[in-house]
């Protein structure tokens, strides 16, 4: 266990460990944080993220803004996840019936991204990795909501390094390729999952993301398509689908009534950062709503060695979300 100094907004969450793409909850009134362990390596930048080679998860915890933030060590490790060879990417968690549930991608033996699940009786872990992939898996960075009514959803999918390109025809093909600037963009994905948390409940589908118009948003619109990085909230009772829009660098976010959309585009929450990336989530705590992001200040712009931060959210009476300049 390492325990930092209180953080401030803006500044990094821990400066002991590089550590990126946040996913955070709220579990019996403490604040976990679920982020990707960042690490060095040889492995040069290319477009395929080969050079985000982590190994491991630490989680991070918080009692309240005024309190150290703890990091709790490693909470699960690539040699102890039998199916999974490397690139432990952006993960999530989600808590059930004095379960926690840990969710990550990773590169198969194959090479082929597939998302796994591990579990705990603690949200801190350390967690316990099934023997197999979720089967009919796909893509990364899982991001796991559960309704009010107690449905559980899974969005997933990321293009480029993520794959979910080559997932067209509903099979691995290593030579697809995204559609042109004039076709649809290529949709995010969600599945139910059983009750069990462990299983996709039911086919792997889209998450239609329109204009306000009610037109799909297109390949070539890469200011607003969807590129990775999905994330579910629900604020005065609309969902709120938040992604990243990868090669244009900003954290955008679309609306709808239904937790399976069709989600409509409203606008930009984080405009770029430092770092190519760009991840976040988003939550409430305390009686407000905080954005958790990462940048690649810590490392002087190192695009693979990031540092989690997070800001106050500030929503319109309409319910839009105030652009944040970070
Ligand atoms: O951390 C590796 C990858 O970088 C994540 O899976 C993406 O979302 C991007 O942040």
């Amino acid at each position: 266990m390492n325990i930092t100094h209180p953080p401030i907004m803006k500044k990094p969450l821990i400066t002991s460990i590089y550590t990126a793409d946040p996913s955070a909850h709220v579990f019996k009134g403490i604040l976990y944080i679920y982020p990707s362990h960042d690490i060095d390596t040889d492995i040069p930048f290319s477009d395929n993220g080969s050079h985000f080679d982590m190994k491991d998860y630490h989680v991070l915890s918080l009692k309240d803004f005024q309190s150290p933030v703890i990091d709790h060590g490693v909470s699960l490790h690539i040699t102890d996840v039998p199916w999974a060879s490397k690139q432990m990417w952006a993960p999530d968690a989600a808590y059930r019936d004095q379960t926690y549930y840990f969710y990550f991608p990773a590169k198969d033996h194959e090479g082929i991204f597939r998302i796994g699940a591990a579990t705990s009786p603690s949200p801190i872990g350390p967690f316990k990795a099934e023997p197999n992939p979720i089967a009919g898996s796909f893509s990364i960075d899982p991001a796991v909501f559960i309704d009010e009514d107690g449905c559980a959803y899974m969005y997933f999918g990321g293009l480029w390094g993520g794959q979910l390109e080559k997932w067209q025809a509903g099979t691995y093909d290593p030579e697809g390729r995204c559609p042109t600037e004039n076709e649809p963009a290529l949709a995010p994905k969600f599945a139910r999952l059983k009750s069990n948390m462990l299983e996709f409940d039911g086919p792997v589908q889209d998450i239609v993301i329109t204009d306000p118009d009610g037109q799909p948003l297109l390949a070539g619109d890469t200011d607003r398509r969807f590129f990775e990085a999905p994330w579910v909230h629900k604020y005065n009772g609309l969902y709120y689908f938040s992604y990243s829009t990868g090669d244009t660098h900003f954290l955008v976010y679309a609306t709808s009534e239904n937790p399976t959309g069709p989600f409509v585009y409203r606008g930009r929450i984080l405009n770029p950062v430092v770092g190519w990336t760009t991840h976040h989530s988003i939550v409430a705590f305390h009686g407000k709503w905080y954005l958790f992001y990462h940048d690649s200040t810590l490392s002087n712009g190192v695009t693979h060695k990031r540092c989690v931060k997070f800001i106050e959210l500030t929503y319109n009476p309409d319910g839009s979300i105030k652009t944040i300049d970070p």
